[in-house]
């Protein structure tokens, strides 16, 4: 069978997925000569936070490990990605060259992700020779077989700065939702990518100034081309992509496609290689996927049969905010080229929020890889624990630091550190550390026994699902079944009467501790390499796992030390501190860029229409979640404003309440509908828009001075 024919047998099989295993299993491994694991590019422009981890590189860690614990020919490829706007911004913003950022965060984020044991074979980077040779080549071949359009348009330009305004260097109000904080590639409050020109308001992100329109040539992709097939590779043979992959494709698919700018007028970058074209470059979203090519080169010679032989599975690790560019715009790439393989499947997470907010890199609330280490030094597999515990798999979610402690304190340590710590503690004092050999059972025992190749099961069946937290539950429940076992059996107290019995509970106690080093290893490889040296056992092939003879009678253990510690709570009151801490200083700098407006002169003031109005009408706009349209009263005239405070206000809860607002704003096009004049609102800290309202009736149309 082919790759495409196990496609489908795949999702046939993954209906009775759980009874049939091992067919499943097999058919994997048969079909699929090697894996190619590839897990997001994350920008040199700061460091890795929590957010990351969870999303992306915690998952592809433990499927990697999986994988190569079944013998599979398996590579994991990841690197920085070192161009962008992002990269530049950030260099403007502290005034040196963006090498001298990539540089930094480069190593930064290269030693965070080996500290935390994110098992990648290499850590590439795009601004390698090889990846520019790449990027290039891949380019020039599109371009030779005349793949782009090739087209001047208009675009902005900042006089004041000298340079065209792409992506992140212009910002204005989202036509969608109404967010005054657009960027020009992204709405980051409802998530529509946009174009520059689609922007209401636009300024530049480099001057503040307001751009203009200029001339310039580009290279597009004809995604429209590609839309049938595209919709029939993921709508129709990829079905079992993840709910939340599936319909961010699907809702792309439907809205149909444009042809897409793959270069920009920038200096950072790989340049565009047409003769005579100078000061362009690739799109960072062009050449960043080319990357996992590139770091697939660097890694070996032999790079071709993991892209460019359809025995390869490919699946690229990501957040859900990179899937347009991983379903749609890699894979439109690839087919265009034409010797590529394309993804298999595209496990997107949701974003993890910090404690109730979203994680936010220029206001400081995260939680930085290097910074935890330094307050829980050793303890990166905890982390890893709750992370993994918590992913964000199907929906948004919060870390805490409590539930960072509860699960620390409740599972790591009650759980499975208690068990492994008895197990050992007490065939280190029974038996001085000699596995005892296991006599009779009973039923219990070989329920039990039994109960361990179950799991071990549901452990593979979840994580190739790619299900972890499934993944991660089935495998504490190895540990939940053994304290159950020891509980149940009391070989303490047993000892004095029926030592010999209490030599078959330990021989099956142990049996359990060495299954839990292979199931667990995926998810926590530091302490369960601690456990292999303490087991004398070694052995982690993933096959091994659900077997009662891993430790035969008489194999030698070393003395433990405990597998994890409590975590008390003053540890967890001084990263709150630290977040509050955080959250007070941003309040206090939001607090001066209002008061830090430029002062204008009075005539500037009475150019302002400011007046009260009465809301006659209110009702939400189809199709959106943030806008409301008014019908309003403002004693000169009755007419329409859109407003974007859905979320705050009930419609027919604000009829009849009077308001103020800006009445000779220029009339702007939302969602279609001509908004005539601005509601005044006032935005709370937390981003929450509440109505200025008069204190006292005032007849509609009163100048507000
Ligand atoms: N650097 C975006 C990000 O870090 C981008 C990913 C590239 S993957 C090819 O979210
Ligand atoms: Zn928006």
């Amino acid at each position: 069978m082919n790759a495409e024919g196990f496609t489908k047998s795949l999702n046939l099989l993954s209906l009775f997925r759980l009874k049939n295993r091992e067919y499943l299993i097999i058919s994997i491994m048969k079909n699929f000569k090697r894996y190619l694991i590839t897990s997001a590019l994350p920008y040199a422009n700061g460091p890795i936070h929590i957010g990351h981890l969870a999303g992306v590189y915690v998952p592809s860690d433990i499927y990697t490990r999986y994988l190569r614990m079944n013998g599979v020919d398996v590579i994991s490829v990841c690197g920085s990605d070192e161009h962008g706007v992002p990269i530049t911004l950030k260099a403007r913003k502290e005034g040196v060259s963006p090498q001298v950022i990539v540089d930094r965060y480069h190593t930064i984020n290269k030693k965070a992700f080996e500290d935390f044991g994110i098992a990648f074979d290499i850590y590439s980077r795009t601004s390698n020779k090889v990846h520019y040779d790449t990027a290039s080549e891949f380019f020039r071949t599109l371009y030779d077989k005349g793949e782009f359009i090739e087209k001047s348009s208009d675009q902005y330009y900042d006089e004041e700065a000298g340079c065209f305004l792409a992506d992140r260097y212009i910002m204005g109000t989202c036509p969608h939702c109404g967010n005054e904080n657009a960027y020009g590639d992204q709405c980051e409050k409802c998530g529509t990518s946009l174009s520059p020109n689609e922007l209401i308001n636009p300024h530049s992100t480099v001057s503040g100034s307001k751009p203009v329109l200029r001339e310039t040539l580009h290279w597009y992709l004809p995604l429209d081309k590609y839309e049938p097939w595209l919709k029939k590779w993921i709508l129709e043979e990829h079905k079992e992509w993840k709910t939340n992959v599936y319909g961010q494709c699907k809702s792309w698919l439907d809205q149909g496609l444009q042809p897409r700018a793959v270069s920009r007028d920038l200096d950072w970058g790989v340049p565009v290689p047409v003769e005579g074209i100078e000061g362009k470059v690739l799109y960072v979203w062009f050449d960043a996927p080319i990357g996992y090519i590139s770091a697939t080169k660097e890694l070996t010679p032999d790079w071709e049969k993991y892209w460019k032989d359809k025995e390869t599975r490919m699946v690229h690790f990501i957040g859900k905010d990179n899937i347009v560019f991983h379903c749609i715009i890699f894979p439109a790439m690839l087919n265009a080229e034409g010797s590529y393989i394309l993804p298999e499947n595209v496990p997107a997470n949701e974003f993890l929020n910090l404690e109730n907010d979203k994680i936010s890199t220029s206001r400081n609330w995260a939680v930085w890889l290097h910074e935890y280490l330094e307050d829980f030094p050793g303890k990166q597999d905890v982390l890893r624990y709750a992370l993994c515990a918590n992913a964000p798999e199907t929906k948004d979610n919060d870390f805490t630091w409590k539930d960072f402690q509860a699960r620390n304190n409740n599972e790591l340590v009650a759980i499975l550190g208690n068990f492994i710590n008895r197990t050992l503690v007490l065939t280190n004092n029974y038996y001085s550390g000699r596995v005892p050999e296991r006599g009779t059972t009973d039923t219990n025992d070989d329920t039990v026994l039994k109960e361990i190749g179950r799991l071990k099961e549901n452990v593979g069946a979840s994580l190739e699902a790619f299900r972890f937290r499934e993944a991660l539950k089935e495998a504490m429940n190895l540990a939940r079944l053994g304290n159950k076992y020891l509980a149940d059996a009391e070989p303490w107290k047993v000892i004095k009467t029926d030592p010999e019995r209490v030599k078959t509970i330990m021989n099956i106690a142990l049996q359990i501790t060495a299954n839990l080093t292979i199931v667990c290893e995926p998810f926590l490889p530091f302490s369960m390499e601690k456990l292999r040296g303490w087991l004398n056992y070694n052995e982690l092939k993933w096959s091994k796992a659900g077997e009662s003879d891993l430790l035969l009678p008489g194999h030698v253990i070393n003395k433990p030390e405990l597998l994890f510690e409590k975590i008390e709570d003053e540890e967890i009151t001084r990263q709150v501190d630290k977040l509050l801490a955080t959250k007070k200083a941003n309040e206090a700098s939001d607090a001066k860029t209002v008061a830090g407006k430029e002062s204008i002169t009075f005539d500037d003031f009475t150019k302002v229409d400011i007046r009260t109005a009465t809301i006659l009408e209110a009702e939400k706009v189809p199709k959106t979640t943030k806008l409301l349209k008014l019908k309003i009263d403002t004693g000169l005239d009755i007419r329409t404003i859109v407003s974007g405070i859905a979320e705050y206000y009930e419609p027919e809860a604000i009829i009849g309440r009077q308001i103020s607002i800006i009445a000779n704003l220029e009339p702007r096009k939302i969602k279609g509908i001509e908004s005539q004049g601005m509601i005044l609102m006032a935005e709370d800290k937390d981003g929450k828009l509440v109505m200025v309202t008069p204190s006292a009736n005032v007849s509609n149309g009163s100048m507000i001075k």
